[in-house]
């Protein structure tokens, strides 16, 4: 109990703020947001519309009940009877929709690319840099309607332009295998559609399947690797493609011990858990089938969830892996239900953190980020720049129970607790959620957010923090002509140094639910302007060391 009573006390404080702020009576203009403990303001205004991104998707109304049926009217959407048909291609619709940030034509302003699902063909979203976005997928080539699911950018080809993964059910009106889309950029602002070529462009041979994908370099030649999840039942579509580097991949699935057994896979990434360079494969995944493949290094990987402790997922839908603990090993956070009404869909959002030695204790509920609804995108981030990294998560489901439940902001308080400033920080997403991704658009440094919807409109909340303790640096790795070292650096640890602050973070590109953020390492430095040391470890296993590096400017790193 007593480690509540804080928490408690710190819910009070920022009530009683929230109603300082909302009694305006016009004299002074009260500060804005939410106040952390250090005195900066965190605060979210959604720019989508003012931004150029109009995008609203509408999910078809839900089939009226049987004559004479009693119950409530959302229990037929609630759990649809997946093996028809019709009713799965209903529910898929409400699981599809993803996006990725890239910066396509690398002008230093990131860009979006957005997966259109059911409202139009895939959009590309190209960054101004004055705050507002152009539509070009056409021009750009990928203006593809089609029964689109998740993305994930990265230069798998390694030529310094980054390339888009598309997942695919198909062709709009028929769902069938074969046509997720690898989207190879030119470099002169097109792009050209290779997945077939290139070898993934299927991942189940019997069904339109494929949700999230991620790319990482799991036998660390140099190339980067992807990992794609499917979901559908009997689909056995979670594949791991390893890069022939001739533009062509191969699906080592079996080989590499990657074993689908009914895997419903979600949300894949690539990440080293155990602190040995080689990325471990983790996908959440529905209904208890959630999988923590260890990588042996040896292009084998085996299977660990129930030995590592992180088999007690129910519904896994999303996934981030961060330092959230600040120890300097990656923890796992994976989004899934909260069942508060009895259904029996389980006991809501895991957290896993990594105790070395290849365990996890799982602490959601002491946490206080367990309950995120039905749960889908999610990322581990520090939006308030305290150094601490921070959880936001999107939910929602076409049951009456799930709707209208808000997006969580949970700060990090650094004392293994965190708390939810959604409301004071405006971060007023109560639609149903579905994809999530974080990246600077604006270039000021802070982490904006932007959410996906399959039945509202698509979000981009500007983060609007303020204050004098919110300093940060952002790293992005070059690593253009350096041999055997992934593009992005994708796969390296960075370390901060700066007064007492000490923080580590990682290039790696999960999907949080169908979506990919920038790939950059993100620190938030409170009032240190000055950062002593950026220490750079390589997947190679070489270092690269920067001393007295100024705070608040983006800055990219080569090997070297
Ligand atoms: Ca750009
Ligand atoms: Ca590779
Ligand atoms: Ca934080
Ligand atoms: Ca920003």
């Amino acid at each position: 109990m007593t480690l509540w009573r804080p928490i408690l006390a710190l819910a009070l404080t920022v009530s009683l703020v929230a109603a300082a702020c909302s009694d305006d009576d016009g004299d002074t203009a009260p500060a804005r947001g939410w106040e952390d403990p250090a005195g900066n303001m965190l605060a979210f205004s959604n720019v989508a519309a003012t931004a150029g991104i109009e995008l609203v998707r509408e999910l078809p109304p839900p089939p009226a009940p049987p004559e004479g049926a009693e119950g409530t009217p959302s229990e037929p959407q609630g759990m649809p009877d997946l093996m028809d048909p019709a009713e799965n291609a209903k529910a898929t619709l409400a699981m599809r929709g993803g996006a990725a940030v890239l910066d396509y034509d690398r002008d230093g302003w990131l860009d979006l690319f957005v997966v259109g699902a059911d409202s139009g063909p895939d959009r590309l979203y190209r960054n101004n840099g004055d705050g507002t976005f152009s539509e070009v997928g056409a021009q750009a080539g990928v203006a593809l309607e089609h029964l689109g699911s998740g993305a994930a950018a990265a230069d798998f080809d390694g030529d310094g332009w980054t390339d888009l993964h598309v997942t695919s059910h198909g062709m709009p009106g028929l769902a069938s295998p074969g046509h997720h889309r690898l989207y190879r950029n030119r470099g002169d602002g097109t792009f050209e559609e290779i997945a077939g070529r290139a070898g993934v462009a299927t991942t189940s041979s019997t069904m339109g399947d494929g949700f999230g994908s991620a790319f990482g370099d799991v036998d660390l030649d140099g190339d980067l690797d992807l990992l794609v999840t499917g979901w559908q039942e009997g689909s056995l579509g979670n594949r791991l493609f390893v890069n022939n580097g001739d533009g062509t991949f191969s699906d080592v699935t079996e080989a590499a011990g990657i074993t689908d057994d009914g895997i419903r896979g979600f949300a894949p990434c690539l990440a080293d858990m155990t602190g040995d360079r080689y990325p471990e494969a983790l996908i959440a995944a529905d209904f208890g089938t959630s999988r923590y493949f260890v990588n042996n290094g040896d292009g084998t990987f085996t299977e660990r969830t129930a030995a590592s402790g992180t088999d007690d997922t129910w519904a896994g839908m999303g996934g981030t892996v961060a330092d959230f603990d600040g120890d300097g090993w990656l923890d796992w956070y994976v989004t899934a239900i909260f069942d508060e009404h009895g259904l029996g869909y389980g006991d809501g959002n895991k957290l896993y953190v990594n105790r070395g030695g290849g365990t996890f204790e799982e602490s959601a509920a002491s946490a206080g980020v367990d309950d995120g609804g039905w749960g889908w995108g999610t990322a581990g981030v520090d939006l308030n720049h305290d150094g601490m990294v921070d959880i936001i998560e999107t939910n929602g489901w076409m049951r009456e129970e799930y709707q209208g439940e808000r997006a969580k902001l949970w700060i990090n308080m650094g004392d293994g607790t965190f708390t939810d400033v959604a409301t004071t920080a405006e971060l007023t997403y109560d639609i149903q959620g579905l994809g999530l991704l974080h990246f600077d658009y604006d270039g000021d440094g802070d982490q904006d957010v932007a959410l996906t919807s399959p039945a509202g409109d698509f979000r981009l909340y500007r983060n609007d923090l303020s204050g004098e303790a919110a300093n940060w640096l952002r790293v992005f790795l070059d690593t253009t002509g350096a041999d055997g070292i992934a593009p992005h650096g994708l796969g390296s640890r960075v370390t901060v140094s700066a007064g007492d602050l000490e923080i580590h973070r990682w290039i790696v590109s999960c999907a949080h639910y169908l979506t990919s953020s920038e790939l950059s390492a993100h620190f938030g430095l409170g009032s240190e302007d000055t950062v002593d040391e950026v220490r750079v470890e390589w997947p190679d296993g070489s270092v690269t060391i920067m001393s007295d590096v100024d705070a608040n400017q983006t800055l990219t790193v080569s090997p070297g």
